[in-house]
């Protein structure tokens, strides 16, 4: 289906959607979001996809949300219809995700690709959380998620004043994993999701959903939760072939994915 905002593609089992509004430096009005979730509810009901990779331009991730569609919003509109709500489905999207991040990832840009599971930035990216500077503060996780990938003082000083960091401050940091040159920063993201889809499906979903306990609790019961799930895996074919394949040596065969 085509849609007005975003591309989608797929390459082999990885699912590619690349955020395109090119004049508004891909800010994110509610129709991109629309379509944004619409292409990752079918991604994530499609067998024959094992993971996504989330980018934008060479220019712009996404310059954040679009200021000229939020700038006359209410805050009776706003109460209502739960602005915002709608926008975290990445963060619940439960297959593997990964933002490829140029050039500009600011405001809900930046809360868009730290919603993903992690970011491989360009050597052009720059990462920041300017909504001071407009009179509001993040709005979709940017002051909770900031925190928890750069701790306190680097996400306060980013929060209250407004300011970016660069690719390699965002990798020493701990915010990107990363940092590749820019005209190999999709080959690197669409290589290493193939690697993730050519793994085991479930056992990668169940993989993330334990790393993404350790945000939610504490340290004992993330791994409580840790040891339940390890448990279930002896349960799952993939685990019986993926060790069968170590011992006879040879590469493994997994069925779910
Ligand atoms: N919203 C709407 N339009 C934008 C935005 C935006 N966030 N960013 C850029 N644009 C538009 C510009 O208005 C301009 O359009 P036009 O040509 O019609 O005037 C076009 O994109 C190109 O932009 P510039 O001419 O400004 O390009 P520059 O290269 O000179 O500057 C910057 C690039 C530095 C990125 C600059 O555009 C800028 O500062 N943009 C705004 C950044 C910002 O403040 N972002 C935070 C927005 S608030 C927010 O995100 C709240 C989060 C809420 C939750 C979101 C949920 C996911």
């Amino acid at each position: 289906m085509a849609y007005n905002n975003i591309i989608v593609e797929k390459r082999g089992k990885v699912g590619l959607i690349t955020l395109n509004r090119p004049k508004a430096l891909n800010a994110l009005n509610s129709e991109l979001i629309g379509e944004l979730n619409e292409a990752l509810a079918k991604f994530e009901k499609d067998d024959k996809t094992g993971c996504v990779v989330l980018t934008g331009s060479e220019k712009a991730f996404a310059a954040g949300a679009d200021i000229k569609e939020m700038s006359s919003l209410t805050y009776i509109d706003a109460y209502k219809n739960d602005f915002i709500t709608s926008w975290d489905y990445v963060s619940r999207f439960r297959k593997p995700i990964i933002a490829a991040v140029a050039g500009y990832a600011l405001g809900g840009g930046c809360e868009l690709a730290m919603m993903c599971d992690f970011i491989l930035a360009a050597d052009n990216a720059r990462f920041g959380q300017p909504e001071i500077t407009l009179g509001v503060m993040p709005g979709a996780g940017g002051t909770q998620r900031l925190t928890r990938f750069v701790g306190k003082s680097k996400a306060m000083e980013m929060c209250l004043t407004g300011r970016t960091m660069d690719a390699a401050e965002a990798e020493r940091s701990g915010l990107a994993s990363r940092v590749v040159p820019l005209d190999e920063l999709l080959e690197e993201a669409l290589k290493v999701a193939e690697k993730i889809a050519d793994y085991s499906l479930p056992i990668a979903m169940m993989t993330k959903e334990s790393v993404n306990r350790a945000y939610e609790t504490t340290l004992a019961e993330g791994v409580r939760f840790e040891r339940r799930v390890f448990h279930s895996m002896f349960a799952s074919e993939d685990q019986k072939e993926g060790m069968a394949a170590f011992v006879e040596k040879r590469a493994p065969q997994f069925r779910n994915k």
